[in-house]
């Protein structure tokens, strides 16, 4: 089980909506680290480099103008198998579909609105963290209860 990296982003409508404590707290809860924290703005030209895959459909001018609409939160999270745990936690992408107990169920309705981002593969949150976080805004160190969030034969 290998340790990863993801990015996490709380979208323009999570820090509207002043969910950015209760989100950091599901995922500090679940055990994950974070190692990267930061609120910035969004432009059209960062939206463009981190949807690369969605710019050419034609949902992307909604897209562009939900997250560039007001600051987001930008964490890197780190933990074993971060990546799909992070997307088990939201849920699908549209909110009405979402199954309670995920974030996107139990805080939203909608499908563009769902509040967070996570990448979805281990590619694309290299990808991805390098587009957000510069190398040294990602912290190394020990947490000191680590040792009880998980044994150390499920780390590599
Ligand atoms: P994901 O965030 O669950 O990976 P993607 O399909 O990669 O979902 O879409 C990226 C984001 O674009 C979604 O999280 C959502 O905010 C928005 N989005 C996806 N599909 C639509 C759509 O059909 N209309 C408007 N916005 C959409
Ligand atoms: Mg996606």
């Amino acid at each position: 089980m290998a340790s990863e990296r993801t990015l996490i982003l709380f979208k323009p409508d999570a820090v509207q909506r002043r969910l950015c404590g209760e989100l950091l707290g599901r995922i500090e809860n679940k055990g994950l680290k974070i190692v990267g924290l930061k609120m910035l703005q969004v432009t059209a030209e960062l939206s463009k480099k981190h949807y690369a895959e969605h710019v050419s459909k034609p949902f992307y001018p909604l897209l562009e103008s939900f997250i560039t609409a007001g600051p987001v939160v930008a964490l890197a999270v780190e933990g074993p198998e971060a990546v799909s745990v992070m997307r088990t936690m939201l849920g699908p992408t549209n909110g009405r579909q979402a199954a309670p107990g995920t974030i996107r169920g139990d805080f939203g309705v909608s499908r563009q609105m769902n509040l967070v981002h996570g990448s979805d593969s281990v590619e694309a949150a290299q990808k991805e963290l390098a587009i957000y976080f510069k190398p040294d805004e990602l912290i190394e160190y020990q947490p000191t209860l680590g040792q009880w969030v998980c044994a150390a034969d499920e780390l590599s």
